[in-house]
């Protein structure tokens, strides 16, 4: 990746979390800490990655994205805003009455959204299932899904795992927000997933573990995805909670929390210095 595209992804995925805290901020309450460490994978994928239309959400010959972990959709419908999929100022109705942008994904409202979830550990099978009917229908396209690292502990994931690698399914693409935390506390506190890579490998997947903010090393893990024929693949991102929100970054309290209008206001400020 030149200089230049690196730059430029890391000042869309500024935008986006300028978007996203703003809307939840405007809401009052948000999964702030999920939401951001996931915001550099799903600029990535929606700006360098996957054949999307937004003119055409459900065109048959996309790319798919089942966001597992749906109660982080404020990062993936600032995304979806930015690349035109829907108005901008949909965002300012996060989660109120009668809006199309529910606090956690739902295809049946949100032009983009290509899964309903939140009820965390089944994203991954409708994205199994997903990849197996692209096949069969003679698509050339990825399904990708990004779950959890505490939604790694669901069991429905591990079925999903062997399903897959049953089917060979080198069309899915999965990553994990490996940002260590969940809902109350450390992963390794609550069920440690270690060794998360040798689990999936176990699997027969093939596994890579890498920086989750850093462009270059998503750009070349997807590559080599790509290349392991015959295997689905598990990119684990190495994340921080909260990532480049200054009253979440690296705060297990960042899950779902209240959001002040001075908090929102220095966080903001802080997100548009940087350069
Ligand atoms: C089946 C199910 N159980 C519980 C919840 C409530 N819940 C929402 S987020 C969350 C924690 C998930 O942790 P993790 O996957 O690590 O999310 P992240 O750190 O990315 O926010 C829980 C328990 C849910 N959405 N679905
Ligand atoms: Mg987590």
């Amino acid at each position: 990746m030149d200089q230049a595209h690196a730059q430029k992804l890391k000042d869309i995925a500024r935008d986006v979390r300028v978007l996203a805290l703003s809307s939840m901020g405007y809401l009052g309450v948000g999964h702030v800490g999920g939401a951001m460490s996931v915001v550099d994978i799903l600029t990535y994928l929606y700006y360098s990655e996957m054949h999307i239309d937004p003119n055409n959400p459900r065109d048959e010959q996309r790319d798919r994205l089942v966001l597992s972990k749906g109660h982080a959709g404020p990062a993936l419908y600032a995304v979806l805003a930015r690349k035109g999929f829907f108005p901008i100022e949909w965002l300012d109705t996060l989660n109120v009455g009668g809006t199309h942008l529910p606090s956690h994904c739902d295809r049946n409202q949100t032009p983009g959204i290509d899964m309903t979830t939140g009820s965390l550990g089944q994203g991954l099978s409708a994205a199994v299932g997903i990849a197996l009917a692209m096949r069969m229908d003679g698509r050339k396209r990825y399904t990708f899904a990004i779950i959890g690292d505490g939604e790694s502990q669901e069991g429905q994931n591990w079925e999903a795992a062997m399903c897959a690698s049953q089917y060979g399914l080198d069309n899915l693409i999965a990553f994990t927000d490996y940002n260590k935390m969940q809902i109350d506390g450390t992963i390794s506190d609550v069920m440690e997933l270690e060794d998360l890579s040798a689990r999936w490998a176990a699997f027969g997947w093939h596994v890579q573990k890498i920086d989750g903010h850093d462009f270059e090393a998503i750009e070349e893990a997807i590559e080599k995805a790509k290349q392991a024929s015959g295997k689905p693949s598990m990119i684990i991102l190495d994340t921080i909670k909260g990532k480049g929100c200054s009253f979440a970054e690296g705060k297990i309290s960042s899950h779902n929390m209240p959001i002040s209008q001075e908090q929102l206001d220095e966080a903001l400020a802080a997100l548009t210095e940087v350069k």
